[in-house]
């Protein structure tokens, strides 16, 4: 039997590709660090029955239309605005993600990047080594609480859930706006669902852990920051594609709100020189959310366990 070809769009790890080439006639990109040029993707899903593609990868119709023989994208992320799913679904091709495994691990970032935010962690740490610390004063490099505060998680899913669990150890009041009421979360953490309005103007921080779709599409925009409190602090740990970026630079520039932790940004890369990142007012960071070892490992192995369901087992586990 000839054996299904995968492509896969950035090198993972050798001891991965050794544990699916008796199945898989395996070809990659051979770059860790660099995506794949649009060009060799698109001639590479002219042959391929599968691909393993990260977020970077856009998977639209025009990559779907060379795909003649493509079946299964499995996507390396919970999230899969990056790929066409309707082109796909029409053309008879399965879209998987990585749901749960990555759930904990990007709850973590996202309070992370909440408690460095408050607390000026970043700029404290430039202050050290910028060897600014000569003296003491009484505000020096003084933040905002995060105990007792009130949380506001845009998006309650599986991984809102798990940030207002962190947010409970903290004595926080936990207010989410989400499509769906989250009874688990009302009566294990006593998380009030409120509109979106409410939210905005109630909330010490406002938290997106929304996915980027027709709906949420610059959701969080001028109107939004002017609802919040000028000492608010907003995360973006979802898609940057649901904030208008310039009225969030307008809203810091001119402290209409306080902060900003974004691990996300329209457009990714972002390079220094963007507006965002020479605030002091924001901390950035290079869409970590997921990365832990452990999860990243997780991760592709779901990827591969999906493709295995699929090629040669019950069906791929985790289809979107
Ligand atoms: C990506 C993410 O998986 O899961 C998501 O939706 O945004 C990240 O965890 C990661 O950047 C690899 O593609």
């Amino acid at each position: 039997m000839t054996k299904p070809i995968l492509y896969i769009t950035r090198k993972v790890p050798d001891q991965i590709v050794k544990k699916i080439t008796s199945n898989f006639d395996v070809r990659m990109w051979e770059y860790e660090d660099q995506p794949v040029p649009r060009n060799v993707l698109l001639q590479e899903v002219r042959n391929a029955d599968g691909i393993l593609c990260l977020i970077s990868e856009q998977i639209d119709k025009e990559i779907l239309d060379q795909a003649k023989r493509l079946k299964i994208i499995s996507n390396m992320a919970v999230g899969y605005d990056n790929i066409d799913v309707l082109a796909a679904r029409e053309k008879g091709i399965v879209v998987t993600n990585t749901p749960d495994v990555l759930t904990e691990t990007t709850a973590d970032l996202t309070f992370a990047l909440l408690m460095a935010t408050a607390r000026r962690l970043v700029e404290a740490s430039d202050y050290i080594r910028n060897d600014q610390w000569t003296n003491w004063s009484p505000y020096l490099l003084a933040g905002s609480d995060i105990h007792r505060k009130t949380i506001g998680i845009v998006g309650m899913g599986r991984i809102g859930h798990a940030v207002a669990k962190r947010a409970k150890g903290f004595d926080m009041s936990i207010l989410y706006h989400n499509r769906n009421r989250n009874r688990n979360a009302e009566v294990e953490l006593q998380a009030e669902y409120t509109d979106f309005e409410s939210l905005l103007r109630n909330a010490d921080f406002v938290v997106s852990l929304v996915p980027h779709t027709l709906e949420t599409d610059q959701l969080f925009n001028k109107e939004a920051f002017a609802k919040m409190k000028s000492s608010a602090i907003f995360i973006n740990a979802s898609r940057g594609k649901v904030v208008d970026e310039d009225a969030l630079l307008h809203a810091l520039h001119t402290k209409e709100i306080k902060a900003a932790g974004l691990d996300v940004f329209s457009t990714e890369p972002i390079r220094r020189d963007h507006s965002l990142v020479k605030l002091d007012n924001v901390v950035c960071l290079p869409h970590i959310g997921s990365a832990s070892v452990e999860t990243r490992t997780r991760m592709l192995q779901l990827c591969i366990e999906n493709l295995e369901g699929y090629f040669f087992g019950k069906g791929p586990k985790t289809p979107v």
